[in-house]
């Protein structure tokens, strides 16, 4: 009989019953049935307010933040109200929240020549753990180097990388997700490479005696930086030379 088949009939939903974390809204955890009849679902209790029901099947409701490392399950109760009978039959679900390794990755060696031009390019940032797409910031940085355009991490314009002074740049990056708000953080190291930082005398390094004023003793030639540079004499106790 129909009416015995309401009674004893179950609330059930399919899958799993998890959820990974950082799911944006809309992911479908599993779908709803109630056995034969039409029903509606509607959620009775939700006190993480985690969860909605769309075409009869339950999904991470917009705005929920899903993070394992906060709770890794939660409850959510379901009514079942068959639509002619109006018969009810009620469960409550804990759905399972999925851990995931959360962690952003830096390409290449992590590495960046002492003197680098402003907007030299690091790395091309990107963040795991969630779905994304992702903005990134630099965030908790005191050697304040670095800075990121387009989800590369780039040499700021401020920057002045200067290996004899600080070999290595420690900082946090911290990556949002657009859609679902999750925050991903990771701290990057940067090294600075050395490089030989020198200025050549280039064609000579002889002159003759009285030679006049203006007389061409060779050029000069920095290296350890991209350039291009101006040069002034640093000591000349004699008085005798100009550039
Ligand atoms: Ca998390
Ligand atoms: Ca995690
Ligand atoms: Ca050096």
């Amino acid at each position: 009989m129909t009416i015995h088949d309401l009674l004893t009939s179950t609330l059930t939903l399919s899958g799993e019953g998890k959820v990974n974390e950082n799911s944006h809204s809309g992911t479908v955890i599993g779908t709803l049935s109630a056995g034969t009849g039409a029903f509606t679902y509607t959620i009775t209790g939700d006190d993480d307010g985690m969860f909605d029901i769309v075409d009869g099947k339950l999904v991470v409701r917009a705005g929920a933040k899903l993070d394992f490392e906060t709770k890794e399950s939660h409850d959510v109760s379901i009514k079942a109200v068959e639509t002619t009978s109006n018969e009810e039959v009620s469960a409550t679900f804990t759905i399972i929240v999925k851990d995931l390794t959360e962690t952003i990755n830096l390409s290449g060696e992590g590495a960046v020549d002492e003197n680098a031009h402003a907007g030299t390019v690091i790395g091309s940032l990107s963040a795991v753990g969630s779905e994304g797409p992702f903005t990134y910031e630099i965030v908790d940085d005191p050697g304040n180097q670095f800075t990121i355009d387009d989800g590369k991490l780039v040499v700021a314009d401020w920057a002045n990388l200067d290996f004899e002074t600080n070999e290595w740049h420690t900082f946090k990056i911290k990556a949002t997700d657009t859609v679902s708000g999750a925050v991903i953080e990771e701290e990057l190291s940067v090294r600075v490479k050395d490089v030989v930082e020198t200025i050549n005398l280039v064609g000579g390094g002889d002159v003759d005696e009285n030679s006049q004023g203006g007389t061409v003793i060779g050029s000069l030639s920095a290296i350890g930086s991209a350039g291009p540079f101006t040069y002034q004499l640093a000591g000349d106790a004699d008085g005798m030379f100009a550039i």
